[in-house]
C-alpha cells in the first residue's frame, strides 16, 4: 500500500524552486487522486494570500515525466489561446496554468530525482467524487466535450503517448490473465467470482479497436481519464469550469472519454461502494451526460462513434474493473489504496455497474438515437 501523505516532504524546498510570490505559509495533502501526490500550498504575497497546487509526479506510473510536461505545456497554452480568442473572461480558471520553475522549465527535479510541477490553484470551484445532482452529469460531459473540441486543431506534431496502450483493452485483459496465472500474492482464490465475470466477457475487449482499424472510429486528442473528479465545478453556479489531470492527454478514441464519464457519472455511488445493491446505471444521469457531450463534441462524431456511446460505458467500466482486479492480484502496486481489499472492492463496484449497463444498454442506445437528427 502506498502512503499518500508522505510526511517527510520538504515543501518549502519545492516552493523555492518555482517562480512564486512571497513566503510559504502552509501546505497540506489535497484531493482524492489515485496517482500523484498533490498538495495545496498557501503563500503570503505582496498582493495578499495566493494558493497553488504542488504536485509530485508518480514516476512508477509515468516513466518519462518531461514528456508528460511537454504535452501539458502544449495543451494548456493552446487552450489558453482558444479561450482568449472567444473572449473568455476567466482565463486562469478555465484551463490549468503551469507556474514555471526558477530555470524557466515546467517542472523541477528534487534531490531524490522526483519530478514536481506547480499549477495556479483554481479558486471557487471543487472536484466531486460522486454525483449529487443530475445537472452535474451534464456539466461534466459538457466540460470534457468542450475540451475535446478545443483540442481538435492543436498544431502538430502529434502528442506523445504518455502511457502506451493505456486504453488498449485487450492488453489490459492480457495483463489480468498473467496476474491470474502467476497469482503472486495468493489472492486469486478470493476473487473467483470476479475472475469468472471477466473471462465471460473477453470478447468485447476488441470491439472499439476493430472499428478503429476499419477506419470507422478516428484517432483524436483525448483526455483518457475523464472521471468526475477530474473536472472542477463552479461552487456558485455548478458550471463545469476546468478540466484537470492532464497527464494522460494523448492520441486516443473519443469513446474512451465518453465511456469513463458513464462509469463515474451515471451511478450515484462512490467508485468503491461496498453495498452493491446501490450501484446502478441511472438513465436520468445517462440522459444528462449524453446531452452535455453531444451539445459540445457531437458535431464531429462519426456514425460509428455515436452508435457506440452506450457500449463504451460498458467497455470502459469493465476495463477499469479489470485494472483494479489486476492490481489487487499483484498486491496493490499501482493505485493508492486505503485498506487491504480496496482494489477488490473497487473492482466489484465496477462489475456491478457493468451488469447494470448490460441490462439497460438497449434503452441507452435508443436514447442516443432519439437525440440524433
Ligand atoms: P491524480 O492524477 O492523482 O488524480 P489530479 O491532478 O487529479 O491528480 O489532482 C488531484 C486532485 O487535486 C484533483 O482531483 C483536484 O481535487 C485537485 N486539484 C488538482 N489540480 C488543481 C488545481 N489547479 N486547482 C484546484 N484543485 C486542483
Ligand atoms: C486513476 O489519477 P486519477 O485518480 O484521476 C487512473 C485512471 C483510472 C482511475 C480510476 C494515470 O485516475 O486511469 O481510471 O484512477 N489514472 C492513471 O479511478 O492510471
Ligand atoms: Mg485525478
Amino acid at each position: 500500500m502506498r502512503d499518500a501523505s508522505s510526511p517527510h516532504i520538504a515543501l518549502d524546498a519545492v516552493g523555492a524552486a518555482f517562480r512564486l510570490p512571497g513566503r510559504l505559509l502552509r501546505a497540506v495533502p489535497y484531493g482524492n487522486g489515485h496517482i500523484n501526490d498533490t498538495f495545496l500550498a498557501e503563500y503570503e504575497s505582496p498582493h495578499g494570500l495566493r494558493r497553488f497546487i504542488h504536485q509530485r509526479i508518480n514516476d512508477r506510473v509515468f516513466k518519462n515525466p518531461p514528456l508528460i510536461m511537454d504535452n501539458i505545456a502544449r495543451v494548456t497554452s493552446h487552450l489558453r489561446q482558444k479561450l482568449q480568442e472567444i473572449g473568455s473572461p476567466d482565463l486562469d480558471r478555465r484551463t490549468l496554468t503551469l507556474v514555471p520553475a526558477s530555470d524557466g522549465r515546467s517542472y523541477w527535479v528534487d534531490p531524490e530525482g522526483k519530478y514536481w510541477r506547480t499549477y495556479l490553484f483554481i479558486e471557487g470551484a471543487s472536484s466531486h467524487d460522486i454525483i449529487t445532482h443530475p445537472r452535474q452529469a451534464f456539466e461534466v460531459a459538457a466540460a470534457f466535450g468542450t475540451f475535446q473540441a478545443m483540442l481538435r486543431d492543436l498544431p502538430s506534431p502529434r502528442l506523445q503517448e504518455t502511457i502506451p496502450f493505456f486504453h488498449h483493452t485487450p492488453t489490459r485483459f492480457a495483463a489480468l490473465e498473467r496476474a491470474i496465472q502467476q497469482d503472486p500474492c495468493n489472492r486469486a482464490a478470493t476473487a473467483r467470482a470476479e475472475i469468472a465475470f471477466c473471462l465471460e466477457r473477453k470478447a468485447m475487449t476488441e470491439t472499439l479497436l476493430t472499428l478503429h482499424h476499419q477506419g470507422l472510429i478516428p484517432e483524436r486528442i483525448t483526455h483518457n481519464d475523464t472521471k468526475i473528479n477530474n473536472v472542477l465545478l463552479d461552487d456558485q453556479t455548478g458550471e463545469g469550469v476546468c478540466v484537470i489531470d492532464l497527464d494522460t492527454v494523448m492520441p486516443g478514441l473519443s469513446l474512451y472519454d465518453f465511456g469513463d464519464m458513464v462509469r463515474t457519472c451515471t451511478s450515484t455511488t462512490a467508485e468503491d461502494e461496498r453495498d452493491l445493491s446501490r450501484v446502478k446505471m441511472r438513465m436520468e444521469l445517462f440522459r444528462e451526460l449524453t446531452s452535455g457531450y453531444l451539445q459540445t463534441a457531437g458535431n464531429s462524431l462519426t456514425p460509428a462513434e455515436l452508435d457506440h456511446l452506450a457500449f463504451s460505458g460498458k467497455l470502459i467500466t469493465f476495463e477499469i474493473g479489470v485494472r483494479f482486479l489486476t492490481d489487487y492480484l499483484l498486491g496493490d502496486l499501482y493505485f493508492k489504496t486505503a485498506r487491504p481489499t480496496h482494489n477488490l472492492d473497487r473492482c466489484r463496484t465496477q462489475f456491478a455497474l457493468v451488469a447494470s449497463i448490460e441490462q439497460q444498454e438497449e434503452a441507452m442506445h435508443a436514447f442516443v438515437r432519439s437525440l440524433l437528427p
